[in-house]
């Protein structure tokens, strides 16, 4: 099985003090509406790519908790709960303990330091684990331990200074290539693999997520779409101009793996009790239906 080969998610409604969250850009903030929109159109992209996705109630309190990748990671075998390094985000881990432990045999915790899943690359051979300003060397170091107890090897690396997280400014697109900003391709970061550079202009395309046979990159990227698909990709451009408002990305707005059925099991259990958080998954075919009317809108806004 490849790390991108994944068949149930999690995600969480964006509450309307979305538009509050943390941002290091100076312009507008977002329209909650329109945070909305993309989300949707987002479940939309992960069903119809054969995800079944469960999504979770909004939590008002919580401003950034749309970004469910940052205060989580999992796996098959296990799952994670990390230490979100904005003050502000570090009770969101717990909101997910009970959602995780449901759906993974093994829900370890970090429990010094702090990291977020922001920072965290799986590649095929093993995870990067990115300092920056939300991620530190103890938070790096446990985590370390926690993975080499479920059989992962890992590597801590430098965050080009400035940028958010990791994978704000690289992903892994297939087993052997990563879409990278020309600072992080220069690093020597990924030696062993190749690197797709985006020019420039377009760094912000860089935060892309693979999923199965498909990569989602932000749409208005023209260069960086005809780059994945001249390399051979499948290549889905999604609208996240307004979730970018707040710093964010495609990757950031699920956890992703590959389970055992374990979700579908869960799902009608849930509906017959009407459990809090709804679980979607209408299914692969109106995943699809759903998701391409969307996509044109995308290409209209000329975003
Ligand atoms: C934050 O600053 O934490 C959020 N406004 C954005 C988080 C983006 N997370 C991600 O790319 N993994």
């Amino acid at each position: 099985m490849r790390v991108f080969d994944f068949n149930s998610a999690i995600v969480r409604t964006p509450g309307k003090s979305v538009v509050n969250g943390l941002r290091a850009n100076p312009g507008p903030a977002p329209v909650f509406e329109n945070v909305l929109a993309e989300h949707q159109t987002y479940i939309a992209a992960l069903r119809a790519a054969g995800v079944e996705v469960v999504v979770l109630d909004a939590l008002e309190q919580f401003p950034d908790s749309i970004f469910v990748e940052d205060p989580a990671l999992v796996f098959s075998q296990a799952a994670v709960l990390l230490r979100p390094g904005a003050p502000s985000r570090m009770a969101e881990s717990q909101e997910l303990a009970q959602t995780l432990t449901a759906r993974f045999p093994e829900v370890l915790r970090l429990t010094s330091g702090f990291a977020d899943g922001g920072d965290i690359l799986v590649t095929p051979d093993r995870v990067l684990i990115g300092l920056s300003a939300r991620t530190n060397e103890e938070g790096a170091t446990d985590l370390q331990r926690l993975l080499a107890s479920v059989g992962m090897s890992s590597k801590v690396v430098e965050v080009p200074r400035g940028t958010l997280h990791l994978k704000t400014d690289c992903s892994l697109v297939d087993e052997e290539t990563i879409l990278a900003t020309p600072e992080i391709a220069s690093s020597g970061l990924f030696e062993g693999y190749r690197t797709l550079v985006v020019p420039r202009e377009e760094r912000h395309a860089t935060n892309a997520l693979r999923i199965n046979d498909v990569v989602f990159i932000r749409a208005g990227c023209p260069r960086t779409l005809d780059l994945l698909q001249q390399h051979g990709l499948k290549v889905l451009p999604l609208p996240v101009s307004e979730i970018a408002r707040i710093d964010a990305g495609l990757s950031c707005m699920s956890l992703r793996w590959f389970g055992d059925g374990l979700i579908s099991t869960l799902r009608s259990n849930e509906n017959k009790t009407q459990a809090s958080g709804t679980v979607g998954g209408s299914g692969v075919l109106a995943g699809t239906r759903a998701v391409v009317p969307a996509i044109r809108s995308a290409q209209v806004d000329g975003e």
